[in-house]
């Protein structure tokens, strides 16, 4: 099972989508294993983006994720990474398919909703930085045995 970090960015929390978008990770049958309403640090936001600063957005990036307050989210599943990404689509929401969070609830070539890590290396990086030991729990939910087929033994 993998676990990526999902931050619901300042958009997001001030548009009272938090619920819409997290359901949509619940339905899908992935799991939230963890869960945190916070304010993000100029230094927090730094470190989480400093694979980005050189770029000319990164001034501004910071300014807006640290500008209001972010759901930051932990989420398991098998495949967690990949499925997360493609369901929250292109970058902006004005290039991202229908049916992606960004592109269904976005227009904006800056302001995007969601971040979500892009690799088993980021995303334990990325859990890491937003979440002590801990907080991220293990717990077997009532319907995994409906939602994975067991059978052989793992998850499928
Ligand atoms: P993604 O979030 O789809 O992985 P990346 O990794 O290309 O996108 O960029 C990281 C973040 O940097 C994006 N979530 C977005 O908020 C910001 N960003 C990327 N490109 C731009 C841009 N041209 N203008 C403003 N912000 C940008």
């Amino acid at each position: 099972m993998e676990t990526t970090l999902i931050i619901l960015k300042p958009d997001a929390v001030q548009r009272g989508l938090m619920g819409r978008i997290l359901a949509r990770f619940e339905d899908k049958g992935l799991q939230v294993v963890g869960c945190k309403l916070m304010q993000i640090s100029q230094e927090l936001a730094a470190t989480h983006y400093s694979a980005h600063k050189e770029r000319p957005f990164y001034p501004g990036l910071v300014k807006f994720m640290t500008s209001s307050p972010v759901l930051v989210l932990a989420i398991r599943g098998n495949g967690a990474i990949t499925i997360a990404r493609n369901m929250m689509g292109a970058t902006f929401g004005s290039k991202a398919n229908p049916g992606t969070i960004r592109g269904d609830f976005g227009v904006s070539n800056s302001f995007n909703l969601i971040h979500g890590s892009d690799s088993p290396e980021a995303a334990e990086r990325e859990l890491g930085l937003f979440f002590k030991a801990g907080e991220v729990l293990n717990f077997e939910r009532a319907g995994d045995r409906w939602i994975y087929d067991y059978s052989g033994g793992k998850a499928e």
